[in-house]
Formats: structure tokens, sequence, C-alpha cells
């Protein structure tokens, strides 16, 4: 892991006089050489709008664009790059399943599930689309210890099932959640599923076919990629009930003044110019997690780190650990927490005059914070990239925060 840290030159400042640390991942991730370096090259040697151009940028463009879709489906174990549409980031993904196959599925009784621990982005697209078809919303239970009560799962999937929608790893509490399981279970009864995968694909391999899930977004940024682009997957299957989601131009067959037919899925999903150089980017960290990362090492550092954190933390006055503390000790990569008697935007001010970048607030999770009984909390997120010694002085300014005050 040493290795990776050098490829991130934005780690090596000062803030004021003391050394960055970031810690912020989970919100969004830092990039390689490699990426910004894929960016500068494109815009380089390469700027072209694709699908269009009959000249030799364009086509170079074209084909680097569609390589990025190839590399993310072998990345992602799709059966096939036409499973892979390109969109802004995981919010926008999770919007285009609810305007799409959920505007055309869903009718007055059907029932969705989410969990109690969904980001706003896998939470309000599906508020939103009971109530415009009359669909009802339920909620799988996050137990005390911050997992998932997945004893609740046989009474919450019924025949009414249409969609299982669920984290695949919290982005509050850390807590992983086994889709394989609730993939099994909705399919028994006919519904779909749709992981979002934003705060996974960072931290370990993804299999689609494996997890055999209906959906899956993610974003780019969050996974050592640039800003502004995202991946949707969408099963074979589903692709020719789907309507497009914004119309325009890239996604038509033919159109006549009133009337249009479309292009297949992905096409029919990306209308007007897409983020090229973006998508380009995203293949770069797709090469570079490839080339550079291994899974089962980073796995053991980031929890490493986690153990490090919780450990320093846990014993100090006034400080209150939240989610499964013991898994995240074992595959986890963030903590999260709240110092009694002070605001959590008052503790991630103090940690930044020491040169540390943490999040606070109700990380766009506002029903879990209430849930939580926390209006607000830190969370220190890693990669590969961090070390145990910024654990230590992260710890250590920990300390002198709740033992001098
Ligand atoms: N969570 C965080 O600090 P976008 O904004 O579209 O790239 O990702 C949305 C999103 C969806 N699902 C989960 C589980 C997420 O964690 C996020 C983004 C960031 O926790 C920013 S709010």
């Amino acid at each position: 892991m040493k290795n990776m840290r050098k490829d991130f030159p934005i780690l090596n400042q000062k803030v004021g006089d003391k050394p960055l640390i970031y810690f912020d991942t989970a919100a969004t991730s830092q990039r390689p050489q490699q990426v910004i370096d894929a960016l500068s090259s494109f815009y380089t040697d390469s700027n072209a709008n694709i699908h269009r151009g009959i000249h030799m940028l364009s086509e170079r463009a074209t084909e680097l664009y569609e390589t990025a879709r190839e590399k993310i489906a072998n990345f992602i174990g799709a059966a096939d790059s036409c499973e892979v549409v390109f969109t802004r980031g995981a919010t926008e993904g999770i919007n285009i399943v609810a305007e799409t196959w959920g505007m055309e599925n869903l009718k007055a009784g059907d029932e969705i599930l989410v969990s109690e621990m969904e980001h706003h982005a896998n939470l309000l697209p599906w508020q939103r689309l009971v109530q415009r078809t009359g669909a009802i919303l339920k909620f799988i239970p996050v137990t005390p210890g911050g997992t998932l009560a997945m004893d609740k799962l046989d009474e919450l999937i019924t025949p009414r099932t249409k969609l299982v929608a669920v984290t695949h790893a919290s982005n509050v509490l850390g807590t992983h959640v086994d889709v394989k399981t609730i993939a099994k279970k909705a399919h028994a009864v006919g519904a779909r599923i749709l992981v979002d995968a934003a705060q996974s694909i960072p931290h370990e391999k993804i299999d689609v076919q494996d997890l055999d899930c209906d959906f899956l977004a993610f974003s780019g940024h969050k996974m050592l990629g640039p800003t502004g682009i995202g991946i949707l997957y969408i099963k074979k299957e589903l692709h020719k009930a789907l309507p497009p989601y914004q119309v325009g131009g890239g996604i038509v067959y033919e159109v006549d003044f009133n009337d249009a037919q479309w292009l297949e899925v992905p096409q029919r999903l990306e209308a007007g110019t897409p983020a090229i150089a973006q998508a380009v980017g995203l293949g770069a960290a797709v090469d570079y997690m490839n080339e550079r990362v291994n899974f089962d090492e980073l796995k053991k550092h980031e929890a490493a780190l986690t153990t490090r954190a919780i450990e320093g933390l846990a014993p100090l006055p006034k400080v209150r650990l939240f989610g499964p503390l013991e898994d995240l000790k074992k595959s986890g990569h963030l903590v999260n927490f709240v110092v009694e008697g002070m605001h959590a935007h008052d503790v991630a001010e103090y940690l930044n005059c020491n040169g540390i970048a943490v999040r606070a607030g109700h990380h766009c999770a506002q029903p879990l914070a209430k849930k939580l009984g926390v209006p607000a909390s830190v969370r220190a997120s890693f990669h590969g990239y961090n070390t145990l010694d910024e654990v230590d002085s992260f710890v250590t300014a920990m300390t002198g925060l709740v033992t001098e005050g």
C-alpha cells in the first residue's frame, strides 16, 4: 500500500504547518497521477465528440469511450458491455431506474423495499415513485448493532414486492450488506433488485453476475476516477422494456416530425453529448485498480486502519462510536462517531486545524441520523493511500480535544 500512496500527488501538501491527512474518501476519493494523466492526454490528443463525426479525432474519441465501457464491464463482471450505461453518478443511475423501469412497471399496491440505512440517493427516487404510482415503500430495519435485520426479510418480501433497492455498504455506519442473499429472496417472489454500490466498489471486487443483481449503480469519483461520471449496470433481459430517460441526440434510430424510434440500451439511456473525457478517466481508474490494487491487501490494510481508529477512539471519554464495530475491525473502511456535548461540525473544524479532513453532518442519510438520535456525526473514511501513522495522529488529536476540551 506504500507503493499506492506515491501515486497521489495531492496528498503531499500541508494544511497550515500540518501535513494533510485525507480521511474523506467516502465523500470523494483522491485520484492517482495515472487518472490525471489520462484526462490530460484525452484533451491534448484525442478530444472530439463521439458516435457522430467521420473524422480521425472523432473515431479515436469514440473508440476510447467505448473501450472504457468495455473495461468497466469486465471490471464488474457484466455479461456484455451493453449492460453498462454511463451516467453522472450513483444518484443519476438510481433516478434513471425509478423514472424508466419504475414508471413502466409499478402500479398502486405494489411494494418497494429499501433499508433504513439508505443514502438519500437511494430513498428519494422511490419516495417520488410511490407518490406518483400509488405503490408502497417499506423498510428493512437497522438493528441497534448497526446491521440490517436480515431475519425480517422473509416477512418483508412478499408477492407484492416488485423491487428491493438496497445499499451494498452504508456511507454512515460502514455496514456491509449481504446483497446476494437479498437478491435470492427478491427473485424468489419475482421482484427485481437494485444495488447501490457507491460505497462498496472503491473497496472490493464486485461481480454483478455473482451477486445476481438486476441494477447496480455507482460513482466514478469515489473509486479513484473523475467527478461527473458514474455507471448504471442493467441486466440485459430488462433492456427491451426500458423507455429512454432523457430524449435528444444520440439515442435515436429514426425520427419523424411526430415520432421517434430508439436505439438499444446503452445508447437509449445516454442522450446528448456524454462526459467523454470523464468516461475515459474512469476507464483509467479501472486500469489503475486492476494493475496497482490487490483487493485482498486493500481490505486488510483498510481493516487495520479502521481497527486502529476504533481502538484509539473507543476508550476516550465522551466519544460514542456507531456501527457494527467488530465487523468493521475485520473489513471496514470508516469510523463514525460523536463527541458528547460538542457539535460534529466543531469537531471537524478542530480536526481541520490539525490538518485532518473528515466529514461531519447527517451524511445525506437523515432518516438514519434521526434513528441514531444524533442530528450530525463525524466520519473518518479511509483508502489504500492512508497510513497507520495518520490514524495515530488523528487519535492523538482526538485525545487532545476530549481531554483538554
Ligand atoms: N455519498 C458521502 O459523503 P453521488 O453523489 O451521486 O456521487 O453518490 C450518491 C451516493 C449514493 N449512495 C451512497 C451509499 C453514497 O454514499 C453516495 C454519496 C457521499 O457519503 C456524498 S453525500
